[in-house]
């Protein structure tokens, strides 16, 4: 019984690189969504974790001259440590090298294993993307991926494959009845056309004798499972498919955030495993655009990367979470510069919240000696923001908070609650500065999700009826040069 459970995944990531800026938008869109859900009093199993099999993990340790699980072990605590320094607030963490997972894996093959075949993959491979490319895509590209700069692989080679071709009907009846919700609709038309042009079947293993690192394909010690194929396996794995309770209690996941790279996989492969193993699909795919730092892609080569690390050392991690959830548009690509972040910083955190915080505060202690006394329900329209995070619009969601907190300052502003104090009429003075607590307290209220080290400040200086003497900026400004 699902009921009031609420489940959310990220993608996971290969090991073979360090997580950068661009990877926190997607443990940070899935963090909202899970402490959104906790607060609605839902139990929340919130995932993500490192993808370690296959040809680029294996090339990349024999390159540093490592053993490969050596390898896997180091990188992958780069990547569990990613969570924590965003203030990322996940349940679990998998690694596709656990015990479980390998040993969950192999249930699910042998699952699948009457839609499975034998047959010959006569074709292109890419190990910078771990996948099968088509004759077309590699003509078009004259035979180099684009991504990686390398290459295509040509293969001939045995291998098992899925009978893709047979779900296609399904899975498009899924996606347009709203089953399986594809956000935005630009990813969603783009799933129904690949559809709707007619599925391959699709091979899911390689032969032991060139790629060794992967899960054993069961019956077959020639085989190790296609790393893809596999990883997709983690978000049920990770619940204790087939028999533990959290599967049964968390399943289907109400929400998979993913990058648009890897919407094909996770629009069209991983529900149709889905189909054969019987099990519901997805609710939801949100489907994320890339970050860009200083309208580039982020490359080791161009030298552009920037780790969150980084970022937070400025400003603190919740000045990080509000430039990548407010300024990284939800549905769309995304630009990082450190420009746009100190403006962003010292203008809508510095500015507007801040100084309605410290203004707040700071007159009633001046008048009222930190004593606020009776709050009043703050009364606003709060729907705008839910629907915006039904949608998966983290933006705008963060908008609507702003428009309030705007709304606060002027109607500071038009008020002039220091006017009322010259003109000593204390009970409307009161009732002033009480509806600017309420205010705020809403506003802290909604920030939680997004910034919840913030939030918490708020909340701790007005929610005891007694303003202490508040001391120290909120969101100090800086010098943009500085
Ligand atoms: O694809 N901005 O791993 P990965 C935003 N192992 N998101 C970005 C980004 C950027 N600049 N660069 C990457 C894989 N991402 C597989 C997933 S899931 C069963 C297996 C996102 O390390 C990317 O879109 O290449 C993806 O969602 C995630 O980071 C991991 O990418």
């Amino acid at each position: 019984m699902k009921g009031k459970n609420y489940y959310v995944t990220t993608s996971i990531p290969y090991i073979n690189g360090e997580p950068h800026i661009g990877h926190t938008y997607e443990l940070l869109t899935a963090d909202v969504l899970a402490r959104y859900a906790r607060k609605q009093g839902k139990k929340v199993i919130l995932s993500t974790g490192t993808d370690e099999h296959g040809g680029k993990i294996q090339e990349k340790a024999e390159e540093l001259g490592k053993p490969v699980k050596e390898y896997a072990d180091m990188m992958s605590i780069k990547w569990r440590e990613l969570g924590p320094l965003v203030n990322m607030s996940n349940d679990r963490f998998i690694r596709t090298t656990d015990a479980g997972h390998e040993q969950r894996a192999t249930l699910i093959w042998k699952a699948l294993q009457k839609n499975l075949y034998k047959g010959q993959y006569q074709g292109w491979y890419c190990t910078g993307c771990e996948a099968y490319v088509s004759e077309a895509t590699a003509k078009e590209n004259n035979g180099t991926c684009p991504r990686h700069n390398r290459p295509y692989e040509k293969l001939q080679e045995e291998n098992y494959f899925f009978r893709l071709s047979d779900y296609a009907g399904r899975i498009i009846e899924a996606i347009e009845s709203g089953v399986f919700r594809i956000i935005p609709d630009s990813r969603k038309n783009e799933a129904l056309h690949i559809l709707k042009e007619g599925l391959e079947d699709i091979s899911i293993s390689r032969p032991k004798e060139k790629i060794s690192w992967g899960v054993p394909v069961p019956g077959d010690e020639k085989q190790v499972m296609y790393v893809w194929f596999e990883a997709l396996m983690n978000y049920i794995t990770v619940l204790g498919y087939p028999e533990h309770q959290d599967f049964k209690n968390f399943w289907p996941a109400d929400v998979q955030v993913i990058g648009k790279d890897i919407t094909r996989f996770h629009a069209i492969i991983w529900p149709a495993m889905l189909l054969e193993l019987e099990i519901d699909l997805p609710k939801t795919l949100y489907v994320h655009g890339f970050v860009n730092i200083d309208s580039q892609k982020v490359s080791k080569s161009l030298g552009n990367v920037i780790h969150p690390k980084d970022v937070i050392d400025r400003h603190g991690v919740d000045a990080l979470r509000y430039y990548m959830l407010r300024h990284t548009p939800s549905y769309d690509d995304g630009d990082f510069t450190w420009e746009k972040f100190e403006n962003a910083y010292n203008n809508e955190l510095a500015n507007d919240l801040g100084n309605s915080v410290q203004r707040t505060a700071a007159m009633i202690v001046k008048y009222q000696n930190g004593v606020i006394g009776d709050i009043p329900a703050f009364e606003h329209d709060t729907a705008p923001y839910h629907q915006a995070l039904a949608d998966c619009r983290f933006d705008q969601a963060l908008e609507e908070i702003w428009r309030q907190i705007r709304g606060l300052s002027q109607y500071i502003d038009e008020q002039k609650p220091w006017m009322i104090a010259k003109e000593k009429d204390s009970e409307h003075l009161a009732g002033v500065l009480a509806y600017m607590c309420s205010c705020l307290l809403e506003v802290a209220d909604l920030l939680e999700p997004f910034l919840p080290e913030t939030a918490k400040k708020i909340t701790k200086i007005f929610e005891s009826g007694v303003v202490k003497q508040y001391e120290g900026a909120f969101f100090p400004k800086t010098d943009i040069n500085g």
